[in-house]
């Protein structure tokens, strides 16, 4: 039995700004992916400061706030079988350049420009997705989706 998951993927403001890079994002989401929730916000810093937290304290941490606050950016809830590997593959590696040797068809060697500026965030796994869906989204409800796992992925 595949599991449904479901993870958080956040287009970044330069992305969001590039319409070819936009257009193609999204249609490697609709072919891979149920987009199960959706919304394009400005982060102000407190907000990215918090969303990041984990990394405080890093040499990239205060650039990455910087620039998360830099325009808008749209936050999804992804599901799928398997969602938080698969949107992580799609990505691609972290930094730009190493993506672009490892995995050139991947999203972040296409439309990455840097380490900090790598087209998306997606979460690490589903502990770190149902806490980063619970921060965009308060009212999501986990438990529909258990149930909707039972009947879709059997
Ligand atoms: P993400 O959380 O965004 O999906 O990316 P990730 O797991 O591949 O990488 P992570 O280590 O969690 O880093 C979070 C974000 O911080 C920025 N970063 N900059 N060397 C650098 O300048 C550097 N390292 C990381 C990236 O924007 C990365 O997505
Ligand atoms: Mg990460």
């Amino acid at each position: 039995m595949v599991r449904l998951e479901l993870t958080l993927a956040i287009i970044k403001p330069h992305a969001v700004k590039n319409p070819v890079a936009l257009s193609y994002i999204r249609n490697e989401i609709k072919n891979k992916f149920i987009v199960v929730k959706t919304k394009r916000v400005s982060l102000d810093k407190e907000t990215a400061s918090n969303f990041y937290k984990e990394h405080m304290g890093k040499f990239f941490y205060n650039r990455l706030v910087t620039f998360m606050c830099s325009g808008s950016v749209d936050v999804h809830v992804l599901g799928g079988g398997g969602a938080v590997a698969g949107w992580r593959r799609a990505l691609g590696p972290t930094a730009a350049l190493r993506a672009q040797f490892l995995q050139p068809a991947c999203l972040r060697a296409l439309f990455g420009i840097s380490d900090t500026r790598n087209v998306a965030h997606g979460s690490d796994s589903p502990a770190s997705a149902e806490r980063e869906i619970k921060f965009f989204f308060p009212e999501f409800s986990f438990y529909d989706w258990h149930h909707t796992d039972e009947v879709m992925f059997r």
